[in-house]
């Protein structure tokens, strides 16, 4: 569903659109995958203490990788990213409890977007995500101040969950979608939320983008990872796909180094 002009002027004011239902068909298999993946991952196994984290996620399986050939998910992203857009790879989470506020970047050039499935019923009270709207945009004081949200009681006398923000409340099958640079948290949930997610970019043309975009692929040393994307997304792309990989391969260079890095001064890789 390629996306009305209010739908993006929407999304380019307040920094968020919610999809009910958009996945509702695919909704049990993909369920299923999510299951198998962190049942058959090599890594820790959820037991409901801090949060389990496999990154890249959808690119675990075959199956998942094609969620990236999904029509509607294609064209939403191709409707706030143009056709070239680049896909980044994404988390797939068993989350224990709150998510304080924070955002995921600080892009003041280019657009970074993540698309979030959770797989459980969640409300305002029970895990789902919180945003505050326009706190996207960079370079004004209003956000200078909204940055202190992460320490809400010494800034504003008030607990992380009574911070003024819309609540996102979905269901499996529904899609939110968000700037990376929105102030977003989530309070209530359980110890065992499920949620994956898929992040996405502009396709870099500007010197300073393109920088943008190689920190951000060095900074996923932290998971380890000596490419962004698995080797089944590539291996399995079409030309379709491969469009939306293209850039991240020819920018990914200095992430082995990075992971070795990290491999060197962690002692397991980040869970987020
Ligand atoms: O659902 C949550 O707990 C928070 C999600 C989040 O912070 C993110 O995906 O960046």
């Amino acid at each position: 569903m390629a996306l009305s002009a209010q739908q993006i002027n929407f999304f380019e004011t307040f920094g968020f659109l919610v999809f009910p239902n958009l996945l509702s068909d695919d909704i049990g298999w993909i369920t299923d995958e999510f299951t198998t993946i962190h049942n058959t991952a090599s890594g820790p196994k959820h037991d409901g203490t801090k949060r389990t984290c496999i990154v890249p996620f959808i690119d675990q399986s075959a199956k998942m990788c094609s969620l990236l050939d999904h029509r509607d998910i294609v064209e939403i992203a191709a409707s706030l990213l143009g056709a070239d857009f680049n896909y980044l790879g994404g988390d797939g989470n068993y989350y224990t409890g709150d998510t304080g506020w924070h955002s995921d970047g600080w892009h003041d050039t280019g657009l970074f977007i993540k698309m979030a499935l959770y797989l459980d019923p969640v409300r305002k009270d029970s895990g789902c995500l919180r945003v505050i709207p326009g706190s996207q945009v960079l370079g004004n004081n209003w956000l200078l101040k909204v940055r202190d949200v992460n320490r809400s009681r010494e800034a504003f006398g008030i607990e992380p969950s009574a911070v003024p923000a819309v609540p996102l409340e979905s269901n499996p099958g529904d899609l939110v979608v968000f700037n990376h640079n929105l102030h977003h948290a989530a309070f209530g949930g359980n110890n065992s939320r499920r949620m994956f997610t898929l992040n996405l970019s502009h396709h870099a043309e500007t010197e300073p983008q393109i920088a943008d975009l190689t920190g951000y692929i060095n900074s996923h040393g932290r998971f380890w990872l000596d490419q962004l994307h698995s080797r089944t997304m590539r291996e399995t792309a079409s030309p379709e796909r491969m469009r939306h990989l293209q850039q991240i391969i020819e920018l990914e260079g200095g992430l082995a180094d990075a992971s070795a890095r990290c491999r060197a001064s962690m002692a397991e890789p980040s869970r987020g």
